[in-house]
Order: C-alpha cells, then structure tokens, then sequence
C-alpha cells in the first residue's frame, strides 16, 4: 500500500532559527533577542542576528527545496516582525516579506504551511505579564488576524502552536530557554490554558477569514511504544499518561484540542493547582481542527509491569544515540501515529522529524551524512508501515531545511539537510538532501 498519492514532502524551519535580520524593517526583540544577549543563556554566546540570512536569501532557499522535489515547506511567521509590539500597530514592512516568500514558493510549486507560533514571542508582550496575562488569546487573534489577511488568499494549511511543552516548560518552568523563567506550576499551568485558549482563538479567526483553510497544531511528541508485543496497551497508557512535570504532558496539549477536555488525571494529580476554567473555554479550545501534527523525534520502550503499572525499560550499553545524545528509535514513527490516529481520528502529518549530525564539509567539497541517511531510512520504513496498518498519515515534514541556530545550544547542532557555513552563507545540499529527493520522487517506494 505504501503512502498516498497525494502525501506531503517537506521540510521545515522556524522564523528565529533562519532569518536573521533582527533589526531590520521594523522588526522588534522577541525574548529569544533578549535571551541570547545574557552571557552563559546560549552556547557560545550566540544568536540568531544573522542566523541563515533566509530574510535576504529565500529565493536561493526556496531554489533548493525545489531542486530537491520538496511538496510543501512549513516555515513560521515573526510575530515580532508583523506587531513589533505585540499588540500594537501592524508593521507593513515586516508582513511584506512573508507575502513575498508565499509567492516565490507558488511559483516554484511548494505548498506553504504556515506555523502562527515558533516561540520568537515578542518582548514587549513577555514585559506585560506574557502568556500569564489573560489578554493574551486576544493579542494572538490580533496577530493571527494580520498573518491571514495578509497571505491568506493564497495559503490554505495552518499550524497554529510549535511545540507549547516546549515554549513553556523549558521557557518557564526550567528556565532553559528563552525567556528563562522559573515559575510555580499553578502559573505555568495558567499559561498553558491560555496558550489553548489562543490556540482556540487562532481557529476561529482563520475559519473566518480563509475560506477552506486546514488547521492543526504541532506539540512535541516524546513516543512510549511497547517493549514487546505483549505491551501494546502499557505503551498507550504511558503515552498518554499525565506525567509528574505537567507541562511535558503531550495529551495535555491534544485531549482538550481534540477532545475538548483535558485528561481527567490532571486534575487527580494537580487538581489544586489548575486554573479557573471559564464555562465555554473548553468549547473555544475543542472546536474543530482539520489535522493532528506531530513533532517525533524518539521514544522510549515501555513494558508491563507485575503490579500492572508500567515503566520505561532501560536502554542497553552501546544504543545508537545521534550528536545531541537523543536515542535513535525508529519504532516512535510507526507507534506514535498509530497512537495519535487511534485516540483523535484526524489524519497525521509529522511536522518535524530529523536529527543532529557532526556535519563537516570534506575534502571533495561535499557533505556526507551517512547517519541521517540511515536515521531517516529506518525511520520513514516505520512511518511507511503506519500507513500500511491504516493509520492516516497525510505528510512528512523533515526538521530542518538548513543547519540553523538550534536555540541554547546556538549553532554547535547541525540538522539540516542542506549544509549552512555561518561567514560565508554558503550553502552545501547534503548527501541527505540527495537521498531525500530519490526518496519523494519514487514517493517512499524505494525505501
Ligand atoms: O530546532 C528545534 C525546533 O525548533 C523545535 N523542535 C525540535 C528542533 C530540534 O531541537
């Protein structure tokens, strides 16, 4: 059976991953700015001020998912770049350049997916209470309101959120990333209701002015599957359960999306601390979306155990890890979606997948990347058997494009399949890139 006809190939990247131009066209801090200027946040003491220099170099960009036969490209819009303040006037300038970048994709026959959020959150907002303010769902409608205006007319796929485990637990309960907060968990629980809120806001300003648009969201997505064929259920347990550090729940990001409640034992667990819930939230928030997005990179094997709980089963001496040290678990990719399709019924997309290599440029001037290559073949055959065994997968986006400025850790985790050199800008495709492209013209059939 194999993929669909009309799956999606793609890549992705995020707005202060790639662009650059900090400061250019009217375009503000957001707290990842003010983040990088603190000595000892990132390493290195990098930025993303230049970045890939995508803002100036989209075309050569947009040229190279095109000679790589990529569908579809999901790229992430500055909110600070559109409303500089957050919540004032919209910036012409700024949206310009994303009116430019969705018609050079057109032309070049790649499908836009736009993600409304990937955590460059502008810092006049973080200085007025941020996602703890409860006005915040409405200056995200606001934004949501000028990114579809203006590209609206030509852009029809929507994510809405990259990552809220992310933005908040690492932004706010451990303060390892930008804005590098710590605060209780009843506030950070806070946050995530008003995160879901905008989410729910985003929806209803996109249904109401882009006639056919498809919405979705993308939280990570840590995959539990199961030791053995004996611990199927065990794995779906553990995959859904309501972990101890709240905010890392992924169900706490899909079941009141999906489902329009959140998971009952969030409320056994952290009942006293959850936030006051308006009557019709959790209506604004479980209104129709068209898709579940995923973001996969690993999971850990879980077993039964004789009390009838379950547990992780430890990882063996000598697992493959890649640069970053995140486990390569191809079987995440096979039981994640199949999970995902099982518990909300709406087709898949993996809106990231990919892995950190220790890319050099060799002596023939080229790229090998042999470990992606394998990752990526181990782990699309696992997707591929998804699809096989029913599970409605609708698209693969891989993370990244290009080599691009991977947060706290600056620029040391190269994930691309196209090669960045940072002084000079010159970009090298990959082995990968190569690979990938056998790999979407033959539509996963020669894996
Ligand atoms: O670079 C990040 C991205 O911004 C969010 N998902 C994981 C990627 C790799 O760490």
């Amino acid at each position: 059976m194999g993929f669909k006809k009309d799956f999606v190939w793609g890549g992705a990247s995020a707005s202060y991953q790639i662009e650059g131009a900090a400061a250019e066209d009217g375009r503000l801090p957001s707290v990842w700015d003010m983040f990088c200027k603190q000595p000892g946040r990132v390493e290195n003491g990098s930025s993303g001020d230049t970045a890939c220099d995508h803002y100036h170099r989209w075309k050569e960009d947009i040229a190279i998912m095109k000679e790589l036969g990529y569908k579809a490209y999901r790229f992430s819009v500055a909110w600070p770049r559109v409303i500089p303040t957050g919540d004032g006037p919209v910036n012409e300038r700024g949206l310009a350049f994303y009116d430019r970048l969705v018609d050079g994709l057109l032309e070049a026959g790649l499908t836009p997916y736009v993600t409304l959020f990937h955590w460059d959150y502008p810092y006049a907002l973080f200085r007025k209470g941020g996602w703890l303010n409860p006005e915040s769902p409405e200056w995200f409608a606001r934004y949501t309101e000028a990114v579809a205006k203006k590209i609206g007319d030509r852009v029809k796929h929507f994510i809405t959120l990259n990552e809220p485990q992310c933005f908040i637990g690492l932004g706010y309960v451990n303060g390892d990333h930008a804005p590098g907060c710590k605060v209780p968990i009843w506030d950070a629980l806070l946050m995530a209701h008003h995160v879901l809120l905008s989410h729910g806001r985003a929806v209803q300003v996109l249904r109401s002015l882009v006639p056919g648009a498809k919405i979705g969201t993308a939280p990570a997505c840590g995959v539990d599957y199961p030791a053995t064929p004996d611990d199927i259920e065990a794995a779906r347990e553990s995959f859904f359960n309501v972990h101890d550090s709240p905010i890392f729940t992924m169900a706490l990001w899909n079941d009141p999306i999906f489902l329009g409640q959140y998971p009952a034992k969030l409320f056994d667990k952290f009942g006293a601390v959850m936030p006051p819930i308006g009557k019709d939230d959790m209506a604004l928030i479980g209104q129709e979306v068209d898709f579940v997005g995923t973001n996969i990179y690993n999971g850990a094997a879980v077993r039964r155990t004789e009390s009838g709980g379950f547990e992780k089963t430890p990882r063996k001496d000598g697992y493959a890890f890649t640069a970053s040290k995140w486990p390569v678990t191809p079987e995440a990719l096979y039981w994640g979606p199949r999970f995902l399709y099982e518990r909300y019924r709406k087709p898949v997309y993996i809106t990231e997948n990919g892995l950190s290599c220790a890319d050099v440029v060799s002596l023939d001037g080229k790229v090998h990347d042999p470990a992606r290559i394998d990752f990526l073949h181990r782990y699309l055959l696992c997707l591929r058997r998804a699809a096989d065994d029913g599970v409605d997968i609708a698209g693969y986006f891989h993370w990244c494009v290009t080599d691009n400025f991977e947060w706290a850790k600056g620029y040391t985790d190269r994930f691309g399949m196209v090669f960045c050199d940072y002084q000079t800008q010159q970009r090298i495709i990959k082995d990968s890139g190569y690979w990938y492209r056998d790999v979407i013209r033959s539509n996963g059939d020669n894996l």
